[in-house]
């Protein structure tokens, strides 16, 4: 059974998505992609999600539920990206050991390969410097990234279909188009990396996110009620790692739990049923002695999948530190 929860709809002025929620200095920080009504087509490869520039928002309060939101305007604009061509999706921000803010962003680039890229800024609302390339070795969507207690930033990137995931094997492009493997075998996971001490590079070799079922085996391809699709996410409760993520077609954000950053995670269930819209993206962020879910649907736009709305709830654990579901639809 999933909890019917109060929820709020945070810029309704505006239509933004994939909600990256960070504290920085005890203040709330939200990095959303920006959408706009884009005359794109709506294709197999998500062209319609047509974003051009980031905003950040900031909450002006305690509590996400009725506190003002501040719009600090656009802070990084696709044109001034030299190597990227279109498609800024879901980006992300950490404060780094300097003390600088760093947004980790998709594009597309000149060949239509997504790749990750990095701008800088003194204050976490911007605006934010491109560097002149993208991270060497990047690919993929949905950067989040998990500043961890040990003074280590760890990256969580990856999506299948238009976010090119399937495109890549042992982190080298395949030639293979489209193509997934069989039905029966594990599904294509994410992916983690380490970054460099800079915060500008990986430190490493991105490696798989394993997603375990309850027995132990690896969540397969043709179980997409559970695989892996895009959104990563990492929090962490009570010393435990919560890598969570959509599943796409079946649009849910699930979770698994895992005792490093590295995984393997295994999976626990839903934290939101399907909402509005054909994409579900979230973060989650603890806040004011309280744990929140930010996340989207298409609701105000009345179903337009490439308009999306922010929104926020509070999310609960059991006891026994596994979440309680939220529903995603309102009345
Ligand atoms: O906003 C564009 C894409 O839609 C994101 O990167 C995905 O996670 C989905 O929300």
């Amino acid at each position: 059974m999933a909890d019917k929860v109060k929820k709020r709809y945070l810029l309704p002025a505006d239509y933004m998505a994939d909600p990256s929620v960070h504290v920085f200095d005890g203040k709330l920080y939200i990095y959303p992609s920006h959408d706009w009504e884009s005359a794109a087509p709506d294709d197999d490869f998500g062209s319609e999600y047509d974003m051009k520039d980031y905003h950040v928002l900031s909450l002006e309060g305690p509590d996400p539920l009725t506190s003002p939101i501040k719009d600090h305007g656009n802070v990084l604009d696709l044109k001034d990206v030299p190597w990227a061509r279109r498609q800024l999706w879901d980006n992300d921000v950490v404060k780094g050991p300097d003390g600088r803010y760093y947004m980790y962003f998709p594009a597309k680039d000149k060949t239509d390969i997504f790749r990750c890229g990095v701008a800088v800024s003194d204050s976490p609302v911007g605006p934010f410097k491109p560097m002149p390339d993208p991270i060497r070795g990047s690919y993929s969507i949905d950067m989040a990234v998990l500043a961890d207690e040990d003074g280590e930033y760890y990256m969580y990137f990856g999506g299948i279909w238009g976010g090119q995931l399937q495109r890549y094997e042992d982190n080298l492009a395949k030639d293979c188009g489209t193509s997934y493997p069989a039905d029966d075998a594990p599904a294509i996971p994410g992916r983690v990396v380490r970054l460099s001490k800079d915060m500008l590079q990986f430190a490493e070799e991105p490696k798989p996110v394993v997603l375990l079922d309850e027995n132990g085996n690896p969540i397969q391809v043709k179980d997409n009620e559970r695989r892996f699709f895009e959104a990563s996410w990492v929090h962490k409760y009570k010393g435990k790692y919560y890598f969570s993520y959509s599943t796409g077609d079946t649009h849910k954000l699930c979770y698994a739990i895992g005792d490093n950053p590295y995984g393997p995670f295994t999976y626990k269930g839903v934290i939101l049923t399907p909402v509005v819209g054909w994409t579900t993206h979230h973060s989650i962020v603890e806040f004011g002695g309280k744990w929140w879910l930010f996340h989207h649907d298409s609701a105000p736009s009345k179903g337009i999948n490439r308009l999306r709305s922010l929104k926020v709830c509070e999310l609960k654990y059991n006891p026994d530190g596994t979440i309680r579901t939220i529903e995603g639809l309102d009345e």
